[in-house]
This record gives structure tokens, C-alpha cells and sequence, in this order.
């Protein structure tokens, strides 16, 4: 379905005091919840959900890409999915090579970047291979970057930043009175990443569930009842627009 929105425009081609001008996010991060209650509600088993969803992710990019939004960041496994039955996992840990198998030609034809948030070195060897190919091949794209949280947790993102501060302080790299909050966003994960301008959930929970606490600070949240493989393009929409609402709003003075 074609939609018609002509008067978004992106942030960065809004000068601030034109109040005139209405604002797309430039980042925007998703929690792709429901899909195991999709799955049930349909008699299937929860991983018939994660398979539709995944179908969804590619939908969800090829809007992002429509509105020129500049990063999509999703929560795609997190550090506390490992306690699932481990068919569950297995089976979740395989979608990144079957979606990047499917949709990665597509992806490169649109100049998507592929990058990851997370711990990456403890995933399995194949789940590596496939994901770090693609951010290979898709390394020098300058369109829309594709962000997966992948076993990722924001608690443990945040130790490992204050390990990593630690470590350079006692090589004498730093010292302790250059710390302060753009000195801790260097030692994220999202390390050179502006901060979500917009926070997707779906599924009815109301929680970010250890989901980039720090970057989301400032953030505007968006819930909706809808279960991620029903989340579509018009769902999409009503979310931008709300949030054009709600900058306009703190536009005026
Ligand atoms: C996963 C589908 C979406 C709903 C939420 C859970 C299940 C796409 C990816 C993916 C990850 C990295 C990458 C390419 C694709 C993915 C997991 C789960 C673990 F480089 N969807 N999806 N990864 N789901």
C-alpha cells in the first residue's frame, strides 16, 4: 500500500527554530515483542512466530528506508534470552543467516549498513559468520544503517564501559576528571551512534527490559498493543506521526 506523507522531512534538514518544517526521527530503536503470542494464538509453535517476525524485521527496514531514517536499531536477541529452552534459542540463533541468506542482495541494493550491538564474540561460530559477512559486504554503504542488538543487555553493556574506562585509566590513557557523559557514550556499545529519537515496543508491555538504558534518556516512547509480525507500515506511521506531534509541540516556545 502506498502511503502518502510529503511533508516529513528529516531532522537533520530542519533548522531548529523553523517551526514550519515537521521532523522525522534520525534514529529509531524497536523492541519486537509478541511474537510467541502470535504464534500461540494461532495454535503454532513460538517459533513459528520468530519466523514470520523475521519477515517483518525486512518490511520494517524497507519503511525506515522510505522515510529516510538514518539508523533502525533492533532488539533482536538479548543477553537473557539464553534462559529459553534451548531448541528456542537454536532456533533464534539461526535467523540471522536464514534473513541475511533471503534479504541481504536486496539490502546492498538499497545501500543498507549492517552493524551489531551486543556481546558478538559469545554467539555461535555459524550465527557470527553470516552476520559479520554481511556487515563486510555492507561496510562502505551510506544509507540507511541497520543496527541488531544481538545478545545484547544494557546492564552488562554499562559494566563492561566502566571496565573498559577502568583499564584505560590505569595505562595512563585517561584520567579520571575527563569523565563525563559524551566520554561514557564513547565507551558503548553505540560508541559514534547519535541517541534513539524514537522508541518502538510493541506487543502491550510497557518495560524497556534492559534495553539501551543509557542511550534513552531522552528519548519519546511509542507503545502499541499490536504483536511484532502484525506490525506493518501503516503501524509504522502512526508512530512517526505521533512523534512529529510531540517535537512540535516541544518546538514552541
Ligand atoms: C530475529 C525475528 C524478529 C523478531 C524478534 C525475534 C526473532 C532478524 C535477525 C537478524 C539479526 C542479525 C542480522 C540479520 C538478521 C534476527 C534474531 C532473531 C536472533 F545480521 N530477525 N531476527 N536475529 N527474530
Amino acid at each position: 500500500m502506498q502511503m502518502k506523507l510529503p511533508f516529513l522531512k528529516s531532522k537533520k534538514d530542519s533548522p531548529s527554530q523553523d517551526n514550519e518544517l515537521i521532523t522525522i526521527p534520525e534514529h529509531v530503536a524497536i523492541i519486537m515483542d509478541g511474537n510467541g503470542r502470535w504464534a500461540k494464538k494461532r495454535g503454532l509453535p513460538r517459533v513459528a512466530g520468530h519466523k514470520e517476525g523475521m519477515d517483518v524485521v525486512k518490511r520494517t527496514v524497507d519503511t525506515a528506508v522510505k522515510y529516510n531514517i538514518k539508523i533502525l536499531t533492533l532488539f533482536a536477541f538479548s543477553s537473557e534470552n539464553w534462559k529459553r529452552p534451548k531448541p528456542e534459542v537454536e532456533y533464534l540463533l539461526k535467523l540471522p543467516k536464514e534473513f541475511l541468506h533471503t534479504y541481504l542482495p536486496d539490502l546492498i541494493k538499497n545501500n543498507v549498513r549492517i552493524e551489531t550491538i551486543g556481546d558478538f564474540d559469545s554467539l555461535p561460530e555459524h550465527t557470527k559468520e553470516a552476520v559479520q559477512y554481511a556487515k563486510d559486504k555492507t561496510k562502505d554503504n551510506n544509507g540507511l544503517l541497520l543496527n541488531f542488538a544481538l545478545n545484547y543487555g544494557s546492564r552488562n553493556e554499562i559494566i563492561r564501559a566502566i571496565k573498559l574506562i577502568s583499564k584505560d585509566i590505569d595505562d595512563s590513557k585517561l584520567s579520571l576528571d575527563q569523565l563525563d557523559e559524551s566520554l561514557i557514550s564513547k565507551y558503548l556499545y553505540t560508541q559514534g551512534l547519535t541517541d534513539p529519537d524514537l522508541l518502538i515496543r510493541t506487543s502491550g508491555e510497557q518495560r524497556l527490559s534492559n534495553f539501551l538504558l543509557w542511550q534513552l534518556a531522552y528519548t519519546e516512547f511509542w507503545f502499541t498493543d499490536v504483536l511484532w509480525p502484525d506490525f506493518n507500515e501503516k503501524i509504522f506511521v502512526e508512530a512517526l506521526l505521533d512523534y512529529q506531534r510531540r517535537s512540535r509541540r516541544y518546538g514552541g516556545i
